[in-house]
């Protein structure tokens, strides 16, 4: 079982699109562990996008992801970073296939409606950074023998 964080947002939030993807995710089989609203300051998306310091995008990005509160979610699931990755699409809206989230609902480079962890070293660390322990719960769904890929039945 792997988790990935998700971050829908802010445009997800703005245009009514979190119903629509928290759906998507559950409906796939997919196990929310951990979900709330808050408004990132500065300093935290700083971390979060830690890597892009630097590059041609991060001031509009760190501008973009705290311009309005987003929801952050953990995610778990068998494959869930590279099974959540493919239900994303490619990062740039235009060039995502239909059928994924930013296929379906977007145009736009920057303003590509969720984040996705993409390893699972950077899903333990962005875990660590948006949820204390308390924060995660463990539980099963009564789904998941249904929708579990090793499942001898
Ligand atoms: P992804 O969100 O698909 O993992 P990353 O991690 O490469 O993509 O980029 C983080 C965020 O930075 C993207 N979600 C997007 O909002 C923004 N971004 C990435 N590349 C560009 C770009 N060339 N121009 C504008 N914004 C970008």
């Amino acid at each position: 079982m792997e988790e990935s964080l998700i971050i829908l947002k802010p445009d997800s939030v703005q245009r009514g699109l979190i119903g629509d993807i928290i759906s998507r995710i559950e409906r796939r089989g997919l196990r929310i562990a951990a979900l709330k609203m808050i408004w990132l300051d500065r300093e935290l998306a700083e971390r979060h996008y830690h890597e892009h310091k630097g590059k041609h995008f991060y001031e509009p990005l760190l501008k973009f992801i705290t311009s309005a509160p987003v929801v952050v979610m953990l995610v778990h699931g068998p494959e869930a970073i590279a099974v959540l990755r493919a239900m994303m699409g490619a990062t740039d809206s235009k060039q995502a296939a239909p059928g994924t989230i930013r296929g379906d609902y977007g145009l736009s480079n920057r303003h590509n409606l969720l984040h996705g962890s993409d390893s699972l070293q950077s899903a333990q660390r962005e875990v660590a950074l948006f949820f204390t322990p308390e924060e995660i719960h463990a539980y099963q769904r009564v789904v998941e023998p249904w929708a579990d890929p090793d499942a001898e039945w």
